[in-house]
Parts: structure tokens; sequence; C-alpha cells
């Protein structure tokens, strides 16, 4: 496959908006998930304990995910793919630690979650979620827990101010694993100096395994990475593709509406191919 650059929009920027969560939900699909059990639209975890009475006791996460990075297609003889680095980062009280205990039958390799929300006064709140941990293969890597629907990546058509209207694809990619990779420049106050997440497990006989992203770290994913891509053969025009952390709302956080980030992309690419305007 050759590699094509292709110019992203100067504009793109967090989409705060809980319209365009809710437009993701009932998007059209495109290519499938292969490595998840859940539906297009599950429920989502509604009982927030980040918000409303109650949450001055917490040290609640707030995830946020960084604008599409080192943006290109690669075409091959039968597809596009658009490639795309992304960030899941933490900015906010308190550390995403999510804690895996392992289902039966073993063979399957999921675990169930337990979010753990750190208590002003101490201890932990403990909050059971929807959300699972798979044991997922990666090539020439073995495999790893991960968390699944931690991030979605989706190409998006424009309404007419540009901005997503409507999900027509979505990347095969909706497992990571939530780690302290980099620490963020200006970090929040409450920021461990060192990782205390560092990385996630590859022992195939865990029966628990906790995984998180520390106040201002940074979970980084190359656009170069296995499945860090959006499938967009066929597609003509211009379009938003847009990144979210935790797109199923599994996880509490403080602040439920800012996990979104896009950036405007031509497709098909071409060798030159700059986006008059943008
Ligand atoms: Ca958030
Ligand atoms: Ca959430």
């Amino acid at each position: 496959m050759r590699r094509i650059p292709l110019v992203i929009s100067l504009l793109a920027a967090l989409l705060a908006g809980p319209a365009l969560a809710m437009a993701a939900a009932g998007g059209s699909g495109g290519t499938s998930p292969t490595e998840t059990t859940t539906t297009d639209t599950p429920p989502a975890d509604d009982d927030n304990p980040c918000t409303g009475e109650g949450s001055e006791d917490l040290r609640c996460p707030n995830l946020i995910m960084g604008k599409p990075e080192d943006v290109y297609a690669q075409r091959g003889a039968n597809r596009t793919l658009l490639r795309g680095g992304n960030r899941i980062i933490n900015v906010g009280d308190g550390p995403m630690e999510l804690r895996g205990r392992r289902k039966s039958p073993l063979r399957a390799f999921r675990m169930a979650v337990t979010q753990a929300i750190k208590k002003r006064s101490g201890g932990y709140l403990l909050r059971k979620t929807e959300g699972e941990l798979f044991f997922k293969p990666i090539p020439g890597q073995y495999r790893y827990w991960k968390f699944v629907d931690a991030g979605a990546l989706e190409i998006w058509t424009l309404d007419s101010s540009g901005k997503p209207l409507k999900r027509v694809r979505k990347s095969p990619k909706k497992v990571y694993c939530l780690r302290d990779l980099l620490r963020m420049s200006g970090p929040p106050s409450g920021s461990p100096r060192g990782r205390v997440y560092p990385g996630c497990s590859q022992d195939p006989n865990a029966r628990r395994v906790t995984l998180g992203t520390s106040v201002g770290w940074i979970d980084r994913y190359p656009s170069s990475y296995y499945q860090q891509y959006v499938d967009v053969t066929g597609l003509k025009g211009e379009f938003a593709f847009v990144m979210i952390a935790d797109p199923n709302d599994h996880l509490a956080e403080s602040d439920e509406d800012d996990n979104t980030s896009y950036t405007r992309v031509r497709l098909p690419a071409t060798r030159d191919g700059y986006l008059p305007g943008y």
C-alpha cells in the first residue's frame, strides 16, 4: 500500500456537544467491529456518581480525546484506509482506574469491569460497569488485556456549517489498553510525576488486572498502529474524521460532553489532496 498525505483541517476542534453523542448512537454503520459483542446502541451506564449530589466527595476522572493526528490515506488495490492517531487524555481530578475480574469460561478471555473512583475522604467508590476487558491479540505482539469500547474512530457527513452530521463508517478498532504513556505539559493539579498504570498485562492466566490513566496523563495511539483506521473505500466528498473517548459511556466522568474531537477531510485522497479553504 502507498501512503498518501492528506491535509487536515486547521479548524479541527473539540466538539463539545451531546448532540453528536446522540447522533453517534443512532448512526448507520459501515464496517463492523470484530472484537466486541456490544451492539451499536447499548444502554449507557447512567448511574453517574460524578455528577449531582454526593459527587463533591469524589475525585472523578474526565477523559477527553485529542485531535486526530497524522491523518493519511493508505491505498491498496481494492481498499482505501484513512489512518489517524489519537490520544485519550485524563484531565479530571482523579485517575480513571478500571479493575477487571475474569469471567467464565476462561477461554473467552473476558473480564468484567469495575470502575474505582477515588474519594476525597480516602478509599474508593467501586462502581460496576457494563464494560469489559478483552485479551486482545495484536499481530506480532501476542495479546494484551484491554478495555473494549475505550474509543471509536468514525467518518461522518458534514452539515451546512461543516460540523459532523451523520456517521457513515466506523473503525474495527474499539479496544484500548488505557495506561500512563505520556504526561501532559501543564497537567492539572494532582497529576502524579511518574507512571501509576505503566502498561497492560499479557498474562493469559490472569484472574484480575488493573488498567488506568492518571490525572494529566495520555494514552497515545499513532496512526500506524494495528486497526487505527476507518475503511473509506468509495467515499467521495468532504467528511469529518471523528474520534470519541468512551463512546458507549461505560465510564463515569465529571464531564460526559467533551469526549469527541474531529477534523475535516476530503475524499478520495489524491496525491496533492489539498482542501481549498481548509
Ligand atoms: Ca469527558
Ligand atoms: Ca463516560
